[in-house]
């Protein structure tokens, strides 16, 4: 099928990318090969002259791999995708291009933790110099912007504070300082946010997480609008070599079909999820961007299609009762990663967020008993059951230990 935005993107979920093939399969063969036979030497030559159809080499281009990548471009709206190993290899793909010694970079102080190594720590080695600021803030983004600065990079909803940047506005911003705009839409995906409608330049996503959906595939993703940034994003792909290989490409391609149902399922749960703890005797605060007590529930309304599937709230007894919680959840699964068909709980200052550093942690707001909830489509009452048990197992033996007399040391 065509590639256009003319169809649904439930539609272009099922069909993206599945081109003709000899025998008409419903789903594209795995090209599991590391390189292509020429037919003749001057094929090839035409081949590495960028002449003519045909595939040279997999790090270079692969079909599968090519497939999965148009039908996240179709759902993105955008010119073309490139298919990285990982979803920081996308991250660093796009600031790879974009930056380069003497440059600026504005970024999201609440990034997911890595992004924040990568960005003002790693890059500032090869001479980049960035400053982190509260995206949601947009008076603090003008104030951060330089006349070196090149790219205002946005993660929205925040990993994991849930804070929002307003795409359009910042865009609008960047452009008229001379600044690109790269938004990490893993959070949302292409289902519920899509960020070239309100004027980023390029996205990156972590097919780890929803769009792939199953927890089998590590992989990530750059989007571009036009040629000529493909054709940059490309060359440094090609040369930093973090590519998807063909196996992974296939699985987060099959993954895709049925995102829009997944997500759609995963919303309704985190909704309804939201709207019961929020007041729990246990929970400090809660935030949902479904939520009204959302700070930017109308920026979110405005934005988003559906308020996604991360929920992080704060325990009463802090980073104690986050832990004693954690040790007690049954069904949910005390991991890492999101956006996956199951329930995942985790604790950023310990795990997603604990290469960023206490003080930048602090500053970003993630505070030690926040607890990150990524919601699964599994029957929203256990999924309720199990975190009322948990939560109850950590208030308990927290009673518990209020009781015990410590024994006298020395
Ligand atoms: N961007 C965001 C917003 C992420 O949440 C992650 C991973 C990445 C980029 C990097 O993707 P990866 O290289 O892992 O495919 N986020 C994780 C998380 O929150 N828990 O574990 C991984």
């Amino acid at each position: 099928m065509s590639h256009g935005n003319d169809y649904a993107p439930e539609t272009l979920a099922v069909h993206a990318g599945v081109d003709a093939h000899e025998f008409h399969p419903a789903v594209p063969p795995i090209y599991q090969t590391s390189t292509f036979g020429f037919a003749t030497a001057e094929e090839g030559a035409a081949l590495f002259a960028g002449k003519g159809q045909g595939y040279i080499y997999s790090r270079m281009g692969n079909p599968t791999v090519q497939a999965v990548e148009k039908a996240v471009a179709a759902l993105e709206g955008g010119y073309a995708a490139l298919a990285c190993g990982s979803g920081m290899a996308a991250v660093h793909t796009a600031l790879g291009t974009l930056l380069k010694q003497g440059d600026h970079v504005v970024c999201s102080e609440a990034v997911y933790g890595p992004t924040c190594t990568l960005v003002g720590s790693i890059m500032s080695e090869f001479g980049i110099e960035s400053t982190m600021v509260d995206t949601g803030d947009i008076a603090a983004v003008r104030a951060a912007m330089r006349p070196n600065t090149k790219v205002v990079y946005i993660e929205t909803p925040c990993n994991p504070t849930l804070v929002i940047a307003d795409i359009e506005a910042i865009s609008k911003l960047a452009h008229e300082m001379g600044a690109l705009v790269v938004v990490d839409n893993t959070f949302m995906g292409p289902i519920l946010q899509r960020p070239f409608r309100f004027g980023a330049d390029v996205i990156v996503h972590s097919l780890t997480k929803s769009l792939n959906g199953h927890a089998d595939v590590v992989g990530g993703m750059v989007v571009v609008r036009d040629q000529e940034m493909y054709a940059k994003m490309r060359r440094m792909l090609n040369h930093f070599g973090g590519v998807l290989p063909p196996m992974e490409s296939f699985l987060v391609h099959r993954g895709i079909k049925t995102l829009p149902l997944r997500v759609r399922a995963q919303c309704e749960n985190a909704q309804i999820i939201a709207e019961h703890f929020e007041h729990h005797p246990q929970v400090e605060w809660l935030c949902f961007p479904g939520l009204k007590s959302h700070p930017q529930y109308e920026l979110a309304q405005r934005q988003m299609d559906g308020p996604g599937a991360i929920i992080s709230f704060c325990l009463k007894g802090g980073i104690e009762a986050g832990r004693r919680m954690m040790n007690a959840v049954k069904l949910c699964m005390l991991a890492v990663s999101l956006g996956g068909v199951e329930t995942l709980i985790q604790h950023p200052a310990s795990m997603t967020h604990a290469s960023m550093g206490a003080k930048a942690r602090c500053q970003a707001h993630i505070e030690d008993g926040l607890v990150r909830l990524s919601v699964g489509i599994e029957n929203v009452k256990d999924i309720i059951a199990d975190l009322e048990q948990a939560l109850e197992a950590a208030a308990s033996k927290a009673k518990k230990a209020e009781h015990t007399v410590e024994p006298a040391v020395g």
